[in-house]
């Protein structure tokens, strides 16, 4: 693996302007076809006007990283996956204003096409140039040999989404960053009611009926523990590629006092 070259590969796809597909990798040369193959079969599904493929060769080497764990919460309910969102963040040094914050730009009605950062002590959303800092979270993929066993660990759980395993490689990748307390997802699919909240200490924390079906809303927050470094936070997310090469702990469903209880030693 040493000396071979890399590329990331990018997919993003548009309807009526609004982009509804997107994907990404990072593959040796012989691994580029069946990606592109791939990912223009996913757009495909999204009836396109226009989709982008970009593929550039990685100018450093990626650093590798291990996947955080995954685990479902066991929530039957919108309101008790709204309320185990609150513990879990609490529990990370997260403010209730930053958690009040992270909702009302989750749940609404504006689409936006990156993750918010907010301040996890003040929750207030950060700004770059007197705009809000949405990033990109990019430049990631799973190395090859280990693409099956993450693909056999997820479907023993149930889990054969792809969104899932695309989820928890680019949470592991803003869990990887020490400036970050953590990240709450809501897919913005409109059937798609499984969210997350992420962290270095809970790991990958599944939410079921994050929303109601037929609601489109959604978006991503990422927490951060001080304001200092949003310039290098943003370029590391965006730019800096990392590689996957571990997989960790998949469990199954447990309930949030375990999830939470299991960590506090
Ligand atoms: N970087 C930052 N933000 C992004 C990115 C990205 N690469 N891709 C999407 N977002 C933001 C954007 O605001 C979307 O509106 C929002 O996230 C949701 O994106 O069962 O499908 O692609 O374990 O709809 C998580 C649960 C599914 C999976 C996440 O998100 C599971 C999902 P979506
Ligand atoms: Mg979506």
């Amino acid at each position: 693996m040493e000396s071979t070259i890399l590329y990331s590969i990018r997919m993003r796809a548009e309807h009526l302007a609004l982009h509804v597909s997107g994907a990404e990798d990072i593959v040796p040369a012989q691994g580029l076809k069946a990606a592109a193959s791939s990912y223009i079969n996913r757009a495909l599904n999204h009836a396109p006007e226009k989709i982008v493929i970009t593929i550039e060769k990685l100018e450093t080497e990626p650093i590798r990283l291990k996947l955080l764990p995954l685990v479902t919460c066991n929530v039957k309910t919108v309101r008790a996956a709204h309320s185990a969102v609150r513990v879990l963040l609490n529990t990370l040094n997260i403010c209730d204003e930053a958690v009040d914050t992270a909702f009302g730009v989750i749940f609404n009605d504006r689409t936006v096409a990156g993750a918010y950062l907010i301040d996890a002590n003040s929750g207030k959303v950060l700004l770059t140039n007197n705009s809000e800092a949405l990033v990109r979270v990019s430049r990631f993929g799973l190395l090859n040999s280990i693409t099956e066993e993450l693909q056999h660990y997820l479907y023993t759980h149930g889990l054969t989404h792809y969104r899932v395993k695309e989820a928890l490689l680019l949470a592991s990748k803003v869990c990887s960053s020490d400036v970050v307390a953590a990240e709450l997802c809501v897919s913005d699919d409109h059937e798609y009611t499984t969210g997350y909240v992420a962290s270095k200490k809970y790991g990958y924390v599944r939410l079921p009926d994050i929303k109601e079906p037929c609601n489109p809303q959604g978006g991503r927050v990422i927490f951060l523990k001080h304001e200092a470094s949003v310039n290098s936070i943003i370029k590391y997310f965006e730019k800096t590629p990392v590689l996957f090469d571990t997989i960790s702990e998949m469990k199954g469903v447990m309930d949030l006092d375990e999830i939470t209880g299991s960590c506090n030693s």
